[in-house]
């Protein structure tokens, strides 16, 4: 490895796939995809835009679930390869001593961050049926303390960044509206308790082709030793609609909202049956990375034309090598 992960961990059970011959992309499919299918829970009609986290020897996670009246919801999952995953049939019930937290409307898009003593969960959270960013914590995936928002409505894709930076806790997000917002940049945020959000620092906004609509974040940023290497999707308006695809970027350590580096073109657009075809056709959506800090293997989930969940792979360093030659900040 030519570039160092920073306080990751050896995952050796992470779920791999080596690259097939021949292949020249930066990232590569599982060959098996969809690893999640839309019906594996009673009653779902979707399950897609999910986060998966090293767990007790296994893994854990948090999944969007869309059932067949077509509300969102977020229910947790386990699994012990990463790849057959055990989802609960009930939606989380978040316990909240916040009162005006008490009451689930609707969520989706979740995050799953491990800081220092516990994983935070972070998803699109409707308050008074508007979308914001919700934030709660879990031990042990069975009960989740909801805090208080992060922000007002309208805001989606908030990802915390896994360790304070400069004595505070870090999130990106990406201020929205009400509906299929047709514009989008993405925002550092930071606090000092996880309650008041502030100090908010423009970190990129639309740009190529590719993400020339909106951007936003994705999965939990990695650390290295050249900085935070995050994958992020773009979105194009075609004259068929959004096009959902993703690449990355490499942050500065210290200041993350100062962007080192940045794909020039997509490393994942919807291409293949399963990610062209589905309830909202075109879009690959990641929300989560494993990362194994031995090797440098990243395994990253993505859901696919907002149905299934799939999983991808690439490397820190087939990563950071395309950024240090294919870079258009
Ligand atoms: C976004 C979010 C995502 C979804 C995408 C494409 O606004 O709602 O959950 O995957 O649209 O429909």
């Amino acid at each position: 490895m030519n570039v160092k992960v920073i306080n990751g961990t050896a995952i050796p059970n992470l779920p791999w796939q080596e690259k097939p011959a021949g292949c020249t992309d930066v990232i590569w499919r599982y060959e098996q995809n969809p690893v999640i299918q839309r019906n594996q829970v009673p009653n779902s009609n979707s399950i897609f835009n999910s986060a998966v986290v090293p767990f007790e020897g296994g893994f854990a996670g948090v999944f969007r679930v869309d059932d067949r009246s077509r509300n969102m919801e977020l229910h947790a999952g386990f699994s012990k390869d990463g790849l057959h995953w055990d989802i609960n049939p009930e939606r989380i019930e978040f316990v909240s001593d916040i009162p005006d937290m008490q009451e689930f409307q609707y969520g989706y898009d979740p995050r799953v961050c491990w800081i220092e003593d516990r994983f935070y969960v972070t998803w699109c959270n409707a308050y008074g049926w508007k979308p914001t960013i919700g934030l709660a914590y879990t031990f042990d995936f069975k009960t989740f303390h909801q805090l208080e928002n992060a922000y007002l409505p309208f805001n989606r894709n908030g990802v915390m960044f896994p360790r304070k930076i400069g004595g505070n806790y870090m999130m990106m997000s990406r201020p929205s509206d009400s509906g299929h917002t047709p514009f989008g940049d993405i925002y550092v945020s930071q606090s000092p308790d996880l309650t008041y959000w502030g100090k908010h620092r423009h970190m990129m906004g639309p740009s190529k082709g590719w993400e020339s609509t909106k951007i936003g974040a994705g999965p939990i940023p990695i650390e290295t030793d050249r900085g935070w290497l995050i994958f992020y999707h773009g979105v194009l308006t075609s004259c068929n609609g959004y096009v959902y695809s993703f690449s990355a970027a490499l942050l500065d350590k210290d200041e993350p909202w100062k962007v080192l580096k940045r794909g020039r073109d997509y490393l994942i657009s919807p291409q293949t049956y399963y990610e062209c075809v589905g309830d909202v056709p075109n879009v690959t959506f990641p929300c989560a990375n494993l990362v194994d800090a031995e090797t440098g293997r990243i395994a990253i989930y993505y859901g696919c034309a907002d149905t299934v969940t799939s999983l991808c792979f690439t490397t820190v360093d087939d990563v950071i090598d395309y950024l240090d030659h294919n870079s258009q900040v």
